[in-house]
């Protein structure tokens, strides 16, 4: 799909928060400095140091819809965002660089005190409450484990504690969240972080522009 018009500056998508956060010094190490603070200001579209680059602010799972379709030339997306989308939208991204950004990991968690193990080696039916469908879908069918899934779109740690479910699928960074909610981590899914994704058609149209930003965080990236 076309990028939208090329008569705009450049434009990446980022969700505020901690994607942002991470990716300024990724900025910073190819010379581009962004001035507002999206938590502070209402602002959706950023400018920075270098008037040909702009930043959109977009909710994090919305990042790879506004690549795909040509609205930014590139963004950042955490993997889990990104193979939840690929699920409707097969394609049309190009996820050249691995940012080791914003890292977590993908996991089962269960209420201490709830026999994980023994509800899966009995062939209880297990139900299963995440917003990661597709990835927890593939993780149970791999391990052969009938599921109920109860798609939520957050606050997943609740879930357990209040009869939804026997176990969520979320991601974990320090564990604190569970520990508060009194949860435990059963299983590890997957190692999350977040990648660069690009429009394929503004990969042609505006390499020239892009290369030095897609070299840069390939450098900022290695480090
Ligand atoms: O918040 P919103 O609903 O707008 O969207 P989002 O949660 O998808 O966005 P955001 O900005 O919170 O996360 C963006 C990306 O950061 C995700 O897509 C992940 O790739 C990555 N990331 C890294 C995380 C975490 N670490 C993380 N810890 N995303 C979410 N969390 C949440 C987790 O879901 C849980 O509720 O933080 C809580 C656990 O954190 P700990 O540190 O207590 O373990
Ligand atoms: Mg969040």
């Amino acid at each position: 799909m076309s990028p939208a018009s090329l008569d705009r500056p450049l434009t990446l998508a980022l969700s505020k928060g901690r994607i942002f956060d991470e990716t300024l010094p990724l900025l910073a190490d190819a010379g581009v400095h962004v001035t507002e603070d999206p938590e502070s200001s209402r602002k959706l579209i950023l400018p920075t140091s270098d008037p040909n680059l702009q930043i959109i602010i977009v909710r994090a799972s919305d990042v790879p819809t506004y690549v795909q379709y040509g609205a930014a030339d590139f963004g950042i997306a955490g993997k889990d965002v990104l193979y939840e989308h690929a699920a409707q939208h097969p394609g049309g991204l190009y996820q050249p660089i691995d940012l080791n950004i914003a890292k977590c990991r993908l996991c089962v968690a269960v209420r201490e005190g709830f026999d994980y193990e023994a509800a899966v080696l009995q062939g209880s039916r297990l139900r299963i409450a995440t917003k990661y469908v597709r990835a927890a879908r593939e993780h149970f069918a791999r391990k052969g484990v009938y599921v109920d899934l109860i798609k939520l779109y957050g606050s997943m740690e609740l879930a357990p504690l209040v009869g939804l479910a026997d176990a969520i699928v979320d991601l974990v960074s320090t564990g604190n969240t569970l520990k508060a909610n009194h949860l435990v981590a059963v299983e590890d899914i997957v190692p999350i972080s977040s990648r660069l994704i690009i429009n394929q058609a503004s990969l042609k149209t505006r390499a020239k522009a892009l290369q030095p930003l897609i070299d840069a965080f390939a450098r900022a990236s290695a480090t």
